[in-house]
């Protein structure tokens, strides 16, 4: 075994199989995927009902939001997509989804690594002001019913040349121990499960997501289709928007790339 496999051992899937022990959850484990967004909105397609988790060591077309690319080494990751099928939700209550995924995911981080992660508007998982996570959420529709499939990224064990920009960053990285990739996995299934029960059942889960969110206080500039937005972000309202107080008024965000824009010398 090269140094690299004692480092980062693969995660085992009959272990992984087992996490869930309510029979809600059937998670698989792959050693590549083109990108498990894609797969689990293609299986979900051909007739795959809600609940299945794909996992995988290695992506080859990972994706990020609007196009961009979510890039890995092999097993340095926890890439993970899962596919959920809220029939009952109104599609106005949607945009809570990828929130309540960040706010799991930070959960889920912090119980196991004990690191204390912020959310950025919307859902960049942040690791000491650096991007540690990303959460990536498609609707697919089959025969009219819509199934939202929900896509997470963390970097675990990357040291920082391995990762793709500079701002980003690892667990291994922020804690200097390796993380025990199938105890994230099942802290995630379990507190991911828990926040979409709770959105299901009518929820509320701004108070949680504000707990975690920094963007709120911050000077922001928000690209938004056809242009810019800069102020001051000063709220995330009831339906999930970033409100933003420019020289113009306020203005309500439901989409757009956040820079938080730093102070001199910060
Ligand atoms: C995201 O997009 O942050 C969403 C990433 C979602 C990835 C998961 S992995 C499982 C599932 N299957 C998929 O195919 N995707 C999902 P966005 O906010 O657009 O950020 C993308 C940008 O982050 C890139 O343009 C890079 O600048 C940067 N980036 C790429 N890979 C990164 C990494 N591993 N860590 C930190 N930043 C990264």
């Amino acid at each position: 075994m090269s140094d690299d496999e004692d480092n980062r051992p693969p995660i085992d899937p009959t272990t992984a199989a087992g996490i869930d022990t309510s029979g809600r959850w059937r998670v698989e484990v792959v050693e590549q995927s083109t990108s498990t967004n894609a797969e689990v909105a293609e299986r979900f397609r051909a007739g795959e009902e809600a609940g299945l988790v794909l996992v995988a060591e290695d992506q080859t077309e990972g994706r990020g939001r609007l196009g961009r690319e979510w890039v890995t080494p092999p097993r340095s990751s926890l890439i993970v997509s899962f596919l959920l099928v809220p029939g009952e939700v109104p599609a106005e209550r949607w945009p809570w989804l990828p929130l309540l995924t960040g706010v799991a995911a930070a959960a889920a981080v912090r119980r196991v690594t004990g690191v204390q992660v912020d959310l950025k508007w919307p859902n960049d998982v942040l690791a000491d002001g650096r991007k540690l996570g990303g959460i990536l959420l498609e609707r697919v529709e089959r025969d009219g019913a819509a199934a939202a499939v929900v896509g997470i990224g963390i970097n675990c064990a990357q040291t920082q040349a391995e990762l793709p920009v500079p701002e980003a960053t690892s667990l291994a990285l922020v804690t200097g121990t390796p993380v025990d990739r199938v105890a994230l996995l099942a802290a995630l299934v379990e507190e991911l499960g828990a926040r979409y029960d709770e959105w299901r059942a009518g929820g509320d889960l701004r108070k949680a997501y504000l707990e975690l969110c920094i963007t709120p206080g911050q000077e922001v500039r928000v690209a938004v289709p056809g242009g810019e937005v800069a102020g001051q972000a000063v709220d995330v309202d009831a339906s999930g928007r970033l409100v933003v107080r420019t020289q113009a008024g306020e203005e309500h965000l439901g989409a757009g790339d956040v820079v938080h824009v730093r102070a001199t010398g910060a």
